[in-house]
C-alpha cells in the first residue's frame, strides 16, 4: 500500500517530467473499437486512434445535408463517433501546424497564426491579398505578436506594412478595424509624418516608423 506522501511525490515528479518537454500535438489516447479504417501505428508501433470515417464521410448523411439537425438528440455511438472524428481531426491539424511552423511558412502566437506570401506590395495590395486568403494585415496587439511579425520581416530582411492607420485626428493611429491602439512599439521620434504619413512600416528591429501608403512593403498577414 502506498501512502498518500509518496502518491504525491509520483505526481510532482510525472508534472516535471511532462513540464520540460510537453509535445505539441500529444499522442491521442487509444479508444476502444470503432468501425472504420484502421488506425496508424507510429515506429515504436503505438496504437493510435482507429479512423473513424472513410473518405466519403458517409456516416454524417448525405452530401450536402446540414449537419445540425442531426445534433439533438444523437445516439451515443453517433455522438461518441463525432467526438472521435473531433479529436482525430484536431490532431491531424496540430501535425500540419507543425510542419507548417518547422519549414519557418507560420508563426503562431495565441490563437493568431501570422504568415507572408513573400511579396513587397503597397498598403492597399496588402490589405486586399490578406483578406482573399481569408486573414488580415498582421496587427500587432502586445509585444508577443510584435516579436512573431518581426521574426518574418527578418526572415524575407523586408519592413513591412501592419494593419494602424492614422484617423482623422492626426497623430491618432488605430487599429484597421477602428480599434483604438491598446499596444505600440514607435521608433525613437515617430509618427512624426503628422498627417502625411498615414501608414505604418515595422523596421528590421521590430519597432514602427508612419510612412506613406504607397511603397511597396512586405506583405504579413495574420489568421
Ligand atoms: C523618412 C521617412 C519617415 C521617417 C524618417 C526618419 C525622411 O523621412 O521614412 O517616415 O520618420 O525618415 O528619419
Ligand atoms: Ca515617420
Amino acid at each position: 500500500m502506498l501512502s498518500y506522501s509518496s502518491y504525491m511525490l509520483m505526481a510532482v515528479a510525472a508534472l516535471l517530467v511532462t513540464c520540460h518537454a510537453l509535445p505539441k500535438c500529444p499522442e491521442v489516447p487509444g479508444l476502444p473499437g470503432v468501425p472504420g479504417l484502421p488506425g496508424r501505428d507510429d515506429l515504436k508501433g503505438q496504437a493510435r486512434l482507429p479512423g473513424l470515417i472513410g473518405p466519403s464521410g458517409s456516416l454524417l448523411g448525405p452530401p450536402g445535408r446540414d449537419i445540425l439537425p442531426y445534433l439533438p438528440g444523437l445516439p451515443d455511438s453517433l455522438d461518441t463517433e463525432l467526438h472521435n472524428v473531433l479529436v482525430n481531426l484536431k490532431h491531424r491539424l496540430c501535425r500540419l501546424e507543425g510542419v507548417l511552423a518547422l519549414n519557418g511558412k507560420i508563426r503562431e502566437v495565441g490563437e493568431k497564426i501570422f504568415a507572408s506570401n513573400g511579396k513587397k506590395v503597397d498598403f492597399g495590395s496588402a490589405v486586399k491579398s490578406c483578406e482573399e486568403a481569408g486573414g488580415t494585415i498582421a496587427s500587432p496587439m502586445n509585444e508577443e505578436e510584435n516579436k512573431a511579425i518581426l521574426s518574418i520581416v527578418q526572415q524575407y530582411n523586408q519592413y513591412a506594412y501592419l494593419g494602424i492607420k492614422e484617423g482623422e485626428t492626426s497623430g491618432q493611429f488605430k487599429y484597421i478595424n477602428g480599434m483604438p491602439l491598446n499596444y505600440t512599439k514607435w521608433h525613437q521620434y515617430e509618427p512624426n509624418g503628422k498627417g502625411t504619413e498615414k501608414c505604418v512600416e515595422m523596421y528590421t528591429d521590430g519597432s514602427w516608423n508612419d510612412k506613406k501608403c504607397n511603397l511597396y512593403r512586405l506583405t504579413i498577414c495574420e489568421f
